[in-house]
């Protein structure tokens, strides 16, 4: 048992996507020794363990709850099951903590075939913390694209949930529902980040759902982000735009300085990790935020999430 975390670790590695159901369970257990565990795990595929960046997509998707994201996602996944990628999603449920019985309700709404080893869907709960996810859920992400094609995260939210997401996800993708304002105030206003893809649903609903892409194009444009892709879909059959969603979003990552991205999500992964066991306190002791990421930016050769935390708990005793 003392080398459980390293041998699933080197398994991930082989892609062997048999190892992802023990993989979650050490990563989402809280005790002393299973984080030891858990520490090698990720150490095993850590960029400098692998000798690259993990190969997996990782999608982060949110919206707000009833946009259609878990439906969105059935349609994807048979797409991406098509196309021959394994993928492996990842629910993070806010509503699985007070009702209890909810995990199977939300893997209901996944529609797949459990006999299909190339795919893997956990729903985990939203964890005790104030707003972004969990540190498990960060975790697994990180460890499943060692060995996925795909790791899609579905989050539930608008206005925060986007940047948390974009601490571990290579692409982040906001859906909306047509009709639903809050999206173009947000962005509008600022208070959402602008996203990497954003997605309508229910284009089946005709008029108000073409009027949504027209005026969230325009919001984009008046942005100045003109290459943000708005891409509207149906996912009730006859599905309609799921290709072109998942077009968009590998797309998305072709164009996309994937080792700086990550580097930079493991950093900020590390210090929100950092600042929820010790407390401001602890962030002031590094000399601040900004102060932190830059000194972990110097010691930093791709080492994973698990180890930069440690160097900062190190530095902070000093
Ligand atoms: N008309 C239409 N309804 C949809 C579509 N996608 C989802 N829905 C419906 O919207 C509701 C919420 O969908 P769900 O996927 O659970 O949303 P989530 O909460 O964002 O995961 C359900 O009643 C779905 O049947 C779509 O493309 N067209
Ligand atoms: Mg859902």
């Amino acid at each position: 048992m003392s080398d459980q975390g390293s041998a699933l670790g080197a398994r991930l590695r082989e892609r062997d996507l048999s190892a992802a159901p023990a993989t979650l369970n050490l990563l989402e257990s809280t005790t002393a020794a299973d984080r030891e565990q858990a520490a090698a795990l990720l150490h095993e595929v850590s960029p400098a363990a692998l000798g690259q960046e993990a190969p997996g997509h990782i999608v982060g998707i949110t919206g707000p709850p009833g946009a259609g994201k878990s439906t969105l996602l059935s349609a994807l996944l048979h797409a991406w099951r098509v196309q021959a990628k394994s993928v492996a999603m990842l629910a993070v449920d806010p509503s699985s903590r007070q009702s209890g019985g909810s995990l199977l309700g939300d893997r209901a709404r996944i529609d797949f075939d459990p006999s299909d080893r190339g795919v893997f869907i956990r729903s985990t709960a939203a964890g005790e913390r104030l707003g972004g996810l969990a540190w498990g859920t960060r975790a697994a992400a990180q460890a499943l694209a060692a060995a996925f094609d795909i790791v899609v995260i579905e989050t539930v939210g608008v206005g925060q949930a986007e940047t948390d997401i974009a601490d571990v996800a290579d692409t982040v993708a906001v859906v909306v529902q047509p009709g639903s304002g809050d999206a173009l105030q947000f962005l509008k206003s600022g208070i959402m980040e602008i996203p990497d893809v954003l997605v309508v649903t229910k284009s089946d609903l005709g008029q108000v759902a073409i009027s949504a892409r027209r005026d969230l194009s325009a919001a984009l444009r008046s942005l100045g982000s003109r290459a943000t892709p708005v891409v509207a879909v149906s996912s009730l059959p006859p599905a309609s735009g799921v290709e072109e969603l998942a077009a968009a979003l590998e797309e998305h990552r072709k164009n996309l300085d994937l080792s700086e991205r990550r580097l930079r999500a493991r950093r900020a992964g590390a210090l929100t990790e950092f600042a929820n066991e010790h407390g401001l306190q602890g962030v002031r002791a590094l000399g601040g935020r900004t102060a932190a990421q830059t000194w972990l930016a110097e010691q930093d050769q791709g080492l994973d999430e698990a180890t930069l935390v440690n160097l900062l708990e190190g530095r902070m005793g000093r």
